[in-house]
């Protein structure tokens, strides 16, 4: 068939080197930038496959998100702006590791399984982040989706919340939004303003896409909000000492950031998809608002607000291994909010969130929205019509309301495999009877390790009493973890 014919050809010049196979990681592929054309040139055909199935505009995404500028990744967005299904991600795979001269087998063998009608029309948007390799990469993505006769609209540098609310609008046909990024723009800033009015805020751009996309949603937000931007990308390196990953791990503020007593700050990643808040006081400590507390402050705020309008709706939280057990006990005892625990990956998380009527989900790393259920958008919008609703209560589900437009929803290490939303290591044998014996030397403490599925690293978390307590329980388990699981290069120092 001409069809496969042309992306025969095309592959050619995206050729996949000899014995590479790459895992799909926790938000898709994700290596070093030189690794990555044929991966993109793949990616772009399987978009095109997924959007011929499900009839709908795919986005595939290029960025790397938190990791160094070296590095690239790929991000697929399904049609609701999800992310793709589990086995979807398995037929990416497949594709991504098939040699030069099985491709065509492989594509066949995905239409085949899925029963896809190849002559349904395809339409796949494509984005990418400010990295140097990104576009290139991205033109590779557009050839493969061009091999395979799909239609793409290129929407160039966007950050990934972006991406996905574009895909969103393009599939309700605009009831969503407008598919533009100043219709992202308008509908974000409308609703950012009806909720606050006159603050300043110190963004970290990250030295990345998220410098440039604040810039340009400033004007819309009318002077209201007073932006003073630093690590622009005007000169230093993508996520280097900066970004919302640094600010996390190393507790600290950014570089090139002068942060007053009180002021209030935040970090976007390298994609702009997480973010985190923090100030110092006035004694000079750090104070670091993560994904946690955001979420704690939201069904907070949801609550009251909730309350105020009168409306008995379920909110629940959704969280990781990785949310400080006291942000749980919080929650649960103090607050009554149903709390549950997935897997690290906004996909596990998404999916959670959707069974409430209102899903409060976050990561601690700062990733993290809030979904509405379609009955619960429906309950609120009646009672910002109904005439007899009094003012207080209108006032509440007003804010219900712009909260909702505000939120855009959307949605080797490997010797290591856990259970119980990774939690609990399974292999190698004797690592959770090690970290469960050095738990229980601390007092409130907890610990788990998990193998990242974005960079090539164990994640050690532990958490105790005291910072003094949970370093040194965090020293021990990664002895542990470099013992018995095959650690590489020198034992971890103590912090
Ligand atoms: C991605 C995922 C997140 C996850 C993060 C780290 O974020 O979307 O859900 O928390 O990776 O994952 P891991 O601990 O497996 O490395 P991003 O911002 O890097 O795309």
């Amino acid at each position: 068939m001409a069809q496969f014919e042309e992306v025969s050809q095309k592959s050619k010049l995206h050729p996949k080197p000899e014995g590479l196979t790459l895992q799909y990681g926790t938000a898709g592929f994700r290596t070093h930038a030189k690794h990555l054309d044929h991966i993109m040139f793949r990616m772009g055909l399987l978009a095109t496959l997924r959007s011929k199935k499900t009839k709908s505009t795919i986005g595939v995404m290029v960025t790397a998100s938190h990791n160094p500028e070296e590095d690239n990744g790929v991000k697929l967005i399904d049609p609701m702006g999800e992310m793709v299904t589990a086995m979807w991600e398995g037929y990416a795979t497949q594709l991504a590791n098939a040699e030069q001269d099985s491709l065509l087998k492989e594509l066949k063998d995905i239409i085949e399984k899925e029963d896809i009608d190849m002559s349904q029309t395809a339409s796949v948007y494509v984005g990418k982040d400010t990295r140097p390799s990104s576009a290139s990469l991205s033109q590779a993505v557009l050839d493969g989706v061009s091999s395979l006769g799909g239609k793409t609209h290129d929407y160039g540098l966007v950050t990934t919340p972006q991406l996905h609310y574009m895909v969103c609008c393009c599939n309700t046909h605009g009831c969503y939004g407008s598919p533009t990024v100043e219709g992202y723009y308008q509908k974000l800033s409308q609703a950012f303003l009806q909720l606050t009015q006159n603050k300043r805020l110190l963004v970290d751009g990250a030295n990345g896409i998220g410098a440039l996309k604040m810039r340009e949603m400033e004007p819309f937000l009318r002077s209201e909000l007073q932006l003073v931007l630093s690590n622009d990308g005007s000169s230093g390196k993508l996520n280097h000492m900066c970004g919302a990953d640094y600010v996390k791990v190393q507790q600290k503020a950014p570089q090139g950031m002068n942060i007053a007593v009180g002021e209030r700050c935040c970090s976007f990643d390298g994609d702009a998809d997480r973010i985190v808040y923090y100030y110092t006081d006035s004694k000079g400590c750090f104070h670091l608002l993560d994904g946690d507390k955001i979420a704690t402050l939201i069904s907070t705020y949801l609550k009251e607000l909730l309350t105020q309008a009168g409306l008995n709706l379920q909110i629940a939280v959704v969280q990781t291994a990785y949310a400080n057990g006291s942000s749980t006990r919080y929650l649960e005892d103090v607050m009554k909010v149903a709390v549950c625990c997935t897997k690290t990956g906004v996909k596990h998380l998404h999916h959670a969130a959707q069974e409430y009527d209102i899903g409060v989900y976050f990561e601690a790393n700062g990733h993290g929205t809030v979904l509405f259920s379609k009955a619960a958008q429906k309950q609120i919008q009646e009672l910002v019509k109904d005439s007899d609703t009094n003012d207080e209560r209108k006032r509440a589900v007003k804010l219900l309301e712009s909260t909702i437009n505000l939120i855009n929803q959307v949605s080797d290490r490997r010797v290591i495999d856990t259970t119980d939303a990774e939690r609990r290591a399974v292999t190698p044998e004797g690592l959770q009877d090690a970290i469960d014996s050095l738990v229980k030397k601390y007092k409130s403490a907890r610990s788990f390790v998990r193998p990242s599925g974005t960079e090539d690293v164990v994640r050690v978390y532990a958490e105790a009493d005291t910072q003094e307590n949970a370093d040194s329980l965090a020293h021990e388990v990664s002895l542990a973890v470099y013992r018995l699981a095959g650690g590489v290069g020198d034992e971890p120092k103590s912090f």
